[in-house]
């Protein structure tokens, strides 16, 4: 595991920010697709052993291999081998189920003629194995036969296992094979979740909702959670969260601007109250700065207002043309710094529910780890100088990212076939990476962390073979609008494969000048025998969005515009826009991700764009 991730994200984040997850995706066919709608249905999974598997399977019990000794459709199938004990072998995935959904399993079966007996049943089970529909072939040996059966998951069951099963429970049947092919998964109807929203809790059987109880008190409902496979009666509890810490900061030695001070980059910055180069939004406790003119707060001091000003907000102090204070004079400043933090309100396999505290940061905390032995109910997002906890700070810890639906990926996919050629065939492969500060690589902790790096870096560890170029033509401050014109120098001039487009900071444009920038970079793209994936942008601080909170479903039109082109234009999306919608509903505010507090995201924040761009490849 890449060390950002661990050091961002802990164990109870993991699984929900690297996992996938098909409401995303379903939703963003929706958009991008007009014939595709909530409720249709969608394909989790096709399976035809023709390529690697894009599902994780896996195989208990006896042993499962890709063959070319016969096929219902194509070259390949599954062979499976019964283990000798007790005539088993299992090959299952799992799959995240939606409630009310119905779900249909197909697959087609060949069972030669052969010495052991074999009993081979297509099934949907439970995570724990119990059967929900099955279809076992009958007697029909020596020819492909279609198996299907259907389940609706009325009791809203957060997932369910597809299994290629022999359980005859018989001794000595070693030497027993079939053949699988063909697979297919869809889901239809279900409740969708609203995208932004905070999140089910898949390990949650009933109740125990955690809620706000006044002041720095959280409550925790009776209710069932899931722990270990162990349904596990939770005791209602109050909850203190302890308030965030803060810091006093001595005499720092300051010549203040004229500057007016406003906002994260004008005046003079407080040196604590700034992030990675920018001030972040908040730090400073206002009222708490004291100017003096020698340290410990002695000598004069100079009073607010009419010596100096400040925007409290940002951290930003400048003096006033008119006051006691000279151009060159060095000052001593004393102020108060508030933390951020984020903690997990858990529950033991005794059902006593506990807070896992987190540590304070000026930006980025990281979300605690759960305990071995705990399951996490609930986040708590504690902002710069929280002293109540409202439903506004409480984050459910809720499902994994969607698995992608595999026609809307199928056609993406296409769309950069040549390129995946090439990397198959274990040539030579150049990615340009054009956009903006972000496609530079703000603010990676280090080079290989930035998402144009990564990316490379997960082709190579993918396509060993092939050699991967990567050419970062990413200019910090930049749009598109300004781009344009270097195009030739900045892209085609590199003769790439594969470009990638990352413009956070053309959200704001209009559907039109968006139109010409993109379509005029594909076509000269194109021309030169080029593929291409847009990338759809992260978020930024939320206020800049117009929210208070940081419970945001997508709004921006920008983004829109952009899943409109890739379809008219037929070019790739990655869709990480979508990751970012998806984050509240994984119990993650998506603010600890912006470690600048504003508009970059950290490593983990660069990593979900590799994980988006990486689903084409
Ligand atoms: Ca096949």
């Amino acid at each position: 595991m890449r060390q950002s991730s661990h050091v961002f994200f802990t164990s109870a984040a993991i699984p929900a920010i690297r996992a996938r997850t098909a409401v995303g995706w379903a939703a963003i066919a929706a958009a991008a697709l007009p014939l595709a709608s909530a409720s249709a249905q969608r394909t989790l999974l096709r399976e035809s052993f023709e390529t690697p598997s894009r599902v994780r399977w896996a195989h208990t019990w006896g042993s499962a291999e890709v063959t070319n000794e016969r096929a219902h459709a194509g070259e390949r199938s599954l062979k499976c081998s019964v283990e000798n004990k007790y005539g088993m072998s299992v090959h299952h995935c799992d799959f995240r189920a939606r409630a009310g959904a119905t779900y249909v399993l197909a697959a087609w079966l060949f069972v030669p003629k052969q010495e052991k007996e074999c009993f081979p049943v297509l099934r949907l089970s439970d995570v724990g194995w119990k059967s929900l529909a099955e279809e076992a072939p009958g007697t029909k040996i020596d020819e492909w036969v279609q198996l299907q059966c259907q389940w609706k998951n009325d009791a809203g069951q957060s997932q369910i296992r597809v299994s290629l099963h022999n359980a005859p429970w018989k001794e000595g049947l070693e030497g027993a094979v079939y053949y699988w092919d063909d697979i297919t998964l869809t889901e239809e109807g279900g409740a969708v979740e609203q995208p932004g929203a905070r999140g089910r809790n898949p390990n949650v059987i009933e109740g125990a909702a955690v809620t706000p109880a006044g002041g720095m008190k959280v409550s925790v409902a009776a209710g069932k959670v899931r722990v270990f496979g162990k349904a596990v009666e939770v005791v209602p509890l109050t909850l203190e969260v302890p308030p965030e810490r803060v810091l006093q900061i001595h005499d720092e030695q300051l010549r203040l601007t004229e500057e007016e001070p406003q906002g994260y980059g004008k005046g003079t910055a407080l040196q604590h109250c700034l992030g990675t180069g920018v001030s972040l939004c908040g730090c400073l406790e206002p009222g708490s700065i004291v100017v003096a003119e020698k340290a410990g707060q002695q000598g004069r001091r100079y009073e607010q207002g009419k010596d100096w000003r400040a925007d409290e907000d940002w951290g930003r102090i400048g003096r006033l043309p008119d006051g006691a204070l000279g151009a060159d004079q060095t000052v001593f400043v004393s102020y108060r710094i508030r933390l951020i933090r984020v903690d997990t309100i858990c529950v033991d396999t005794t059902g006593r529910a506990y807070l896992g505290q987190g540590d304070d940061q000026k930006f980025c905390p990281e979300i605690p780890p759960v305990d071995y032995g705990s399951r996490g109910l609930c986040n708590v997002y504690l902002p710069y100088g929280c002293t109540e906890i409202t439903a506004k700070e409480l984050y459910p810890i809720g499902e994994p990212f969607p698995e992608p639906d595999v026609d809307f990926l199928d056609a993406h996919r296409a769309r950069v076939a040549k390129t995946r050629e090439k990397l198959e065939r274990g040539d030579s492969v150049t990615i340009v990476t054009w956009g903006d500060s972000v496609t530079a690589g703000g603010d990676a902790t280090r080079p290989e962390f930035r998402f144009p790096d990564a990316f490379a870096q997960a082709l190579r560890y993918k396509y060993p073979q092939a050699r991967v170029n990567l050419v970062n033509a990413g200019r910090g401050g930049w749009n598109s609008n300004r781009s344009l014109p270097l195009f030739e120098d900045d892209v085609l001039k590199h003769k790439p494969d594969l470009v990638t487009i990352e413009y956070v900071n053309d959200m704001g444009m209009s559907e039109e000048n968006l139109q010409k920038n993109y379509f005029e970079a594909i076509d000269r793209l194109r021309a030169i025998g080029a593929e291409v994936a847009i990338i759809t942008p992260h978020f930024t601080r939320p206020s800049w969005r117009g929210f208070a909170g940081v419970e945001t479903p997508e709004t921006r039109p920008a983004v829109g515009y952009l899943r409109k082109i890739a379809e008219e234009k037929q070019v790739a999306l990655a869709d990480a826009s979508k990751r970012w919608e998806h984050l509240a509903a994984e119990g993650i505010p998506y603010y600890v991700l912006l470690r600048n507090g504003i508009n970059h995201p950290n490593d983990a924040g660069h990593q979900l764009f590799v994980d988006e761009l990486m689903r084409l490849f």
